[in-house]
């Protein structure tokens, strides 16, 4: 059985759509910190956790007889920088939590790191693996510190700790949550809604990027894997593209479409977040330990969000109607 914390967000409930079509509704329970939409509930087991609670998250581990743990529960780099104490709670003390709970009840645990365990020290082009690794956003400090921390525990107690860096993921049916890279899902909305984007980021900054049925299939790959991997965490990666990049893709379907970037003077405090993160990164590990492959390049990941928003816009007309 699986449980996945941090269900109802951008990545969960995906997840826990593929993971219950594997393993059927009831082997796969959700939880949250929020309560979850009844038809959510209707689909299987869904509990409220609090990340923060060891003895409520051990009495789900131990009630629902678990054995895998995917810890989605995280605050994002945008959000986590405007509220650093809440974040490193959270990231830190949510992870601390559950990888505990995998040593002493012998879990797998698949907690995804991130981009932005990257600093502006690293290489930015190709980045690989193992590289200097000093990030300077409370929300990279975090993330990292769960690696690091994972990989002692694998090494010391033989946890079996896995763990991919994402890069931005997109997805148009469920919102990201306070992201740096969340431009790159909002563009698309306005885009079909309004014909315009205000970016909050320079048109040239280049960041990492893949769809979301890409990340959540790597994911699975990754946590059904049979035996322990020879590396803790891999990078992951699909794309790499600029704000002005992408609107010149939306353009081909919108062409009256415009996008505004801050004034230079400026900057979006977001702009630094992204600029300490790398542009591209090097996922050949993963290829050849667990079989990663994006199936969504740019073009096709572009067309899709577009119609899938266009469904969602007629949707809501004819409800309006
Ligand atoms: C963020 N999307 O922007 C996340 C992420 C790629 C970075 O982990 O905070």
């Amino acid at each position: 059985r699986v449980l996945v914390t941090g269900s109802l967000g951008q990545l969960g409930s995906g997840l826990v759509k593929e993971l219950r079509s594997m393993y059927g509704n009831e082997n796969v329970v959700a939880s949250d910190i929020r309560n979850a939409p009844e038809d959510f509930k209707a689909n299987g087991p869904f509990v409220f956790a609090d990340v923060m609670d060891y003895a409520q998250l051990e009495g789900i581990v131990v009630d629902y007889k678990i054995d895998w743990i995917v810890h989605y529960s995280a605050l994002l780099s945008a959000v986590a920088e405007k509220n650093p104490a809440l974040a490193l709670s959270v990231n830190m003390t949510g992870f601390q939590n559950v990888l505990e709970l995998a040593k002493v009840h012998g879990l797998r645990l698949y907690s995804p790191s991130t981009i932005g365990a990257f600093g502006p020290s690293t290489p930015k082009i190709d980045t690989p693996d193992v590289t200097i690794m000093r990030p300077n956003t409370i929300y990279g400090i975090t993330k990292l510190h769960n690696e690091l921390l994972g990989e002692y525990y694998r090494e010391k107690y033989n946890v079996d700790f896995r763990s991919a860096r994402y890069p931005g993921i997109l997805s148009a049916d469920t919102p990201p949550g306070g992201g740096t890279t969340d431009y790159a899902v909002d563009i698309f909305h306005h885009a079909v809604r309004h014909g315009h984007y205000d970016c909050f980021l320079k048109k040239d900054t280049r960041l990492p990027m893949m769809y979301l049925s890409d990340c959540i299939k790597g994911t699975v790959d990754h946590l059904v894997h049979p035996e322990m991997l020879p590396q803790a965490v891999y990078n992951i990666a699909a794309v790499s593209f600029t704000p002005e990049e992408l609107a010149s893709e939306i353009r081909k379907y919108l062409p009256h479409f415009t996008i505004s970037y801050p004034d230079p003077a400026h900057p979006d405090f977001r702009q630094a977040i992204a600029d300490s993160w790398p542009a591209s990164l090097d996922d050949s590990m993963a290829r050849r330990d667990f079989g990663w492959k994006e199936e969504f390049g740019m073009e096709k990941m572009v067309k899709l969000m577009l119609d899938k928003i266009q469904a969602q816009v007629d949707a809501e007309k004819r409800i309006a109607m």
